[in-house]
């Protein structure tokens, strides 16, 4: 047994200056700590978050003293007993934010009393390494003015380790600048760190395949372009609504499938609204390409479960904190396996250097990350993949075929 027998919270900055709340939680001899991230497109569906400064209230009012004294490595129970305390159905009680930093820290917590990181707590025998998706161009939600399509990412699926991917993906990062400079655009970066250049969408895919063209001619390996609509805030209730013009539910699944094949995209993310299973299901049949559900899914399983019922997307991308548990998120991923779904361990735009999801990623056998590029924040996951690369012997990159 691996008592807790103590809790702290508190709120601490995030990487967009917003408060967030952290939790530590101590066992006899060991320690884990953990810190909520924030969405700024976050759906419709999601476990609530609640203000940073009530969720520590909160966590100290009603749920600090209901876990001393349990044992740290009973997850579930844990779990199932933060879901009775808040008492509601999507944690907006004690909040979301509140419930994944505490599940998530007591999880840490036990592996360390273990003294074993926490990867190997979850998975003695982890099979794969992620493959990092990061966005070097985004817009939307994240960056105003910026392009309408919320993320431009890169996938160095050639790449043989961690390290390599994680540079490839710096190096498409800085190319893109450097081609930027040249067409006199000039910009900053938006929450994730990705440039958020004032081009059109099909510009800014341009840029993208000239950049992984490039660094990919020099690393030797394989980068293919991907994409996060986010489609969910372009739509108005009846059409997606972009700068220069506007498209209805068959258009949209029209332009994405017309994107996919013109820059052989590799992923694509919401391409269509949160509520639309059918047009998701259309789109999937339609093209080769991982289709990715993070709106439409949530990480929740009875969500996925109507996806997988109606062909919804083949891809789910996972945030713990959208569900709010370290369990509820296990069941979401073994869900989407189970039935032939691949997984995306992926942060949010608001960050903090918690490094919680590589673990994560590792430990639950998940082919790809999505963490960003550059950042203190996204390197944070980043370096403890290259951490955990070491600590693994005989480590292998994940291989998916679609
Ligand atoms: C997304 C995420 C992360 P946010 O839409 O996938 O990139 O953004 O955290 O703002 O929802
Ligand atoms: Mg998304």
């Amino acid at each position: 047994m691996m008592k807790i027998e103590s809790i702290a919270v508190r709120t601490i900055l995030d990487s967009r200056g917003n408060e967030t709340i952290e939790a530590d939680v101590y066992t006899g001899n060991g320690f884990g700590r953990c810190a909520a991230p924030s969405g700024a497109s976050a759906g419709t569906f999601e476990a609530k978050s609640i203000p940073a400064p009530e969720a520590v209230l909160k966590a100290r009012k009603l749920v600090v003293s209901k876990l001393i004294g349990l044992d740290a490595t009973e997850q579930e129970k844990i779990d199932t007993l933060l879901h009775e305390i808040d008492g509601t159905k999507d944690f907006s009680n004690i909040g979301g934010n509140t419930a994944v930093a505490i599940s998530l820290a007591v999880a840490k917590a036990a592996a360390s009393s273990s003294g074993i990181p926490l990867y190997r707590y979850l998975n003695p025998s982890p099979r794969m390494l992620p493959f990092p998706l990061g966005n070097v161009i985004g817009g939307g939600a994240h960056a105003k003015g910026a392009t309408n399509i919320q993320e431009f990412l890169v996938i160095p699926v050639g790449a043989k380790n961690v390290k390599d991917a994680i540079f490839a993906n710096a190096l498409v990062h800085k190319k893109v600048k450097t081609i930027l400079d040249k067409k006199g655009v000039q910009c900053g970066k938006g929450d994730e760190g990705a440039w958020a250049p004032p081009i059109s969408d099909e510009g800014a895919l341009a840029i993208i395949s000239e950049a992984i063209g490039d660094i990919s001619d020099s690393t030797g390996f394989k980068i293919r372009a991907a994409l996060d609509v986010a489609a969910t805030e372009l739509w108005d209730g009846s059409k997606y609504v972009y700068s220069d013009t506007k498209r209805g539910p068959e258009e949209q699944i029209e332009y994405v499938s017309q994107l996919i094949e013109r820059y052989s995209l590799y992923y694509v993310e919401d391409p269509l609204e949160e509520n639309d299973f059918d047009g998701f299901a259309k789109l999937t049949e339609r093209v080769e390409c991982l289709i990715c559900g993070d709106d439409l899914f949530v990480t929740n399983p009875e969500r996925i479960k109507e996806g997988i019922k109606m062909g919804a997307a083949n891809t789910v991308l996972i945030k713990p904190n959208q569900i709010g548990t370290l369990t509820d998120t296990y069941e979401a991923i073994k869900l989407a396996k189970d039935n032939g779904y691949h997984c995306v361990m992926s942060h949010r735009s608001g960050e903090t250097p918690d490094e919680t999801i590589a673990h994560l990623a590792v430990a639950f056998d998940i082919p790809i990350i999505k963490t960003g590029v550059i950042g203190g924040e996204r390197i944070a996951k980043l370096n403890e993949l290259v951490r955990i690369e070491e600590d693994i012997s005989g480590p292998r990159m994940a291989s998916i075929t679609r």
